[in-house]
């Protein structure tokens, strides 16, 4: 319950190591949102809406702060994984570095969508196209700040929005890192040898369903430039606090202990993975009550 949780503490030795890792695969997760800056909100907001078939969900200007939140997707908050761009006054352009990758988009035709993009002045960066070495028919495009999307031609379905791919420097210690700490499952792992690269789907549910996290290892390559515009994923959980305990114990670095939000009241806990991503787990009663 919400009171235990509460008062969970690092001193609660009644909850074990092993038990800890135990709850967190059963804990109820699912990824909320992905976090990221642009240079000009109104902008993005226009680009995603007309270009992506995205809707506007919710808008919040916080000028004791000096920012303004969007958030867009193709369905409620409360079912669909989104997007939450982040506006912060007088800031009008960041480094995207090299080591985020790009946001995925399942469409029915790609080629359909591609001209109704290019119709509206986005730019496209890949043709529509079997991928390199398989067989999904893909694009690559970039929006306004420079962010590419990747557009995959999948079957109808509920979660239209269905990866976020960052890059990372070592594959296997990132799989068992999301396996043991987040409680995600390994999906599908694939090596493309001859495009000298691997990657690893994780997620909390079967990918064509669900938003899922696409790690790419390069051949030889162990470091990025993380750049300033991408931020994190939000993932929303039962229990902050023994989140917290578990990416701990698994060698995650907590860099933000678990508590509730100055003002909002809303718990979370933010970690580093090993290569530095960062993630903010949200308390799920509490998100909900924020989307009232
Ligand atoms: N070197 C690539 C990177 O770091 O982005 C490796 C990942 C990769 O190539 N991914 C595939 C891709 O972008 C999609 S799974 N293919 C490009 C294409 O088919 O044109």
């Amino acid at each position: 319950t919400a009171t235990t949780s509460a008062n969970f503490t690092e001193a609660d030795t009644s909850v074990g190591q092993e038990d800890i890792l135990q709850w967190v695969k059963t804990d109820k997760r699912r990824p909320l949102h992905v976090v990221y800056r642009v240079g000009d909100i109104e902008r993005t907001i226009k680009f995603y809406t007309e270009c992506l078939g995205m809707k506007l969900l919710r808008k919040r200007d916080v000028p004791e702060e000096k920012y303004t939140n969007a958030f867009l997707g193709f369905g409620p908050e409360d079912s669909h994984f989104v997007v939450e761009l982040t506006y912060n006054y007088g800031i009008d352009q960041y480094d995207i570095g090299t080591a985020f990758g790009h946001f995925g988009i399942a469409v029915d035709d790609v080629s359909k969508a591609v001209e109704l993009i290019t119709a509206k002045g986005g730019k496209v960066i890949r043709n529509p196209g079997p991928v390199k070495g398989g067989n999904t028919v893909i694009a690559f495009i970039e929006d306004p700040d420079g962010y590419k999307f990747e557009l995959l031609e999948r079957d109808a379905t509920p979660e239209p929005f269905c990866q976020v791919m960052l890059r990372v420097g070592d594959l296997d210690r990132s799989i068992e890192f999301y396996k043991k700490a987040f409680g995600m499952e390994l999906l599908r792992r694939r090596d493309n040898p001859e495009y000298k690269y691997t990657i690893a789907m994780m997620g909390y549910g079967p990918e064509d369903k669900n938003a899922v996290l696409e790690l790419t290892y390069n051949y030889g390559v162990t470091e990025y430039e993380k750049g300033t515009a991408y931020a994190q994923i939000a993932i929303g959980t039962d229990d902050v606090y023994k989140t917290a305990e578990a990416v701990k114990l698994c060698g995650g670095k907590i860099t933000r202990e678990p508590g509730p939000l100055p003002g909002l009241g809303t718990k979370i806990t933010a970690c580093l993975d090993p290569d530095g991503w960062k993630t903010v787990f949200v308390d799920n009663i509490d998100f909900s009550r924020e989307l009232e």
